[in-house]
């Protein structure tokens, strides 16, 4: 009786040996980035952290800032065990590459903010996407430059505004054309909107697109610019200020609401920097990483299309609204 006790002992000791041996392994997943440098995606880092920490997963970060860093990242997550993605790509034309590639990795794949292209330059749609809701948002910031330049009341003939686009991207081309359209249903003349195709989503970028605007348009008095994103437009704002103009000539509305937005309203005075939309970063980030975390572990699949609205912050509002969305680390 004694040894029976003692062998059951010994086994039940065993066996706890092998379980403690053996932890369970998280699940890993990466999340790659196409400018890891610019506030938004850090922001989305951020919340997808939040809630690998909720779910108890591994997330893996990664700037891919070309074609070629995307496809090593993927080798490279792969490598370590990982199952899936989030992926903002630096090309959105790497789709075909990107979906091969993660077939022969055996790697999911969702896609958050910027939606692939395939051969047919037509969007993938049978990949998971989420993403803002870029028509909408764009009606809205060609809503907002009105409502000011309404209230400032200038004089539209002497009125200009510009475009920075990015056509390749189709959720910036819907974003500018959104705002587009919106001036032009208020009445704003068509052939005053200026198209300024920008290099680069990025500081330099608009500036370099809306300088060229500028200077060929030298009787222009007061100007109106949009772009993708905050970063662009500040750069128009810059160009503006390069050219010698006031801030209460310039209205210019961004896209994102974070650091880069913060940055202009915080300045001691206002600059032609109006106002943003200010996007859902912890949608973007916690629920895509969410996302691909069930269908990891539990076979769910993300819903194949979702979207976001934005709200617009100025230098009157910021400060509430950032705070109310919990996003109070930005007014620091
Ligand atoms: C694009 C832009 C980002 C952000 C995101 C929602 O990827 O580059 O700045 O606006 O969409």
């Amino acid at each position: 009786m004694k040894w029976k006790f003692f062998n059951i002992l010994q086994f039940a000791f065993g066996l706890l040996l092998i379980i403690s041996c053996h932890p369970e392994k998280k699940i890993k997943i990466g999340f790659l980035v196409k400018q890891p440098e610019e506030s938004w995606f850090q922001k989305e880092w951020e919340f997808a952290e939040q809630a690998a920490r909720d779910y108890h997963f591994e997330l893996i970060k990664i700037g891919a800032t070309d074609g070629e860093k995307v496809l090593m990242a993927m080798d490279n997550i792969a490598v370590q065990g990982a199952r899936g993605f989030v992926i903002c790509t630096p090309d959105v034309k790497l789709g075909p590459a990107i979906v091969t590639k993660a077939k022969s990795l055996g790697l999911k794949v969702m896609c958050v903010d910027d939606r692939l292209v395939g051969p047919d330059g037509k969007p993938i749609t049978d990949i998971p996407y989420l993403g803002i809701s870029a028509r909408k948002i764009g009606e809205n910031v060609g809503q907002a430059l009105w409502d000011e330049f309404k209230k400032r009341n200038l004089d539209i003939k002497d009125t200009g505004a510009i475009a920075i686009s990015f056509n390749e991207l189709e959720t910036a081309r819907e974003r500018v054309q959104g705002a587009i359209a919106s001036l032009t249903k208020y009445g704003f003349p068509e052939k005053q909107i200026f198209d300024a195709p920008q290099k680069w989503s990025d500081v330099e970028g608009g500036f370099n697109a809306a300088y060229i605007i500028l200077t060929k348009n030298p009787t222009i008095k007061h100007w109106l610019i949009f772009a993708m994103n905050d970063g662009v437009v500040t750069g128009g704002v810059r160009a503006t200020e390069g050219r010698g103009f006031k801030a209460e000539d310039v209205i210019a509305v961004g896209i994102n609401g974070m650091a880069a937005a913060v940055l202009e309203f915080k300045k001691s005075s206002a600059t032609g920097f109006f106002g943003s939309f200010l996007l859902q970063a912890k949608v973007h980030g916690y629920n895509t990483a969410k996302m691909m975390y069930e269908w990891i572990a539990e076979g769910r699949k993300p819903p194949m299309d979702t979207r976001t609205m934005g709200v617009l912050i100025t230098r009157e509002t910021y400060r509430k609204i950032l705070t109310e969305n919990g996003l109070e680390d930005l007014l620091k």
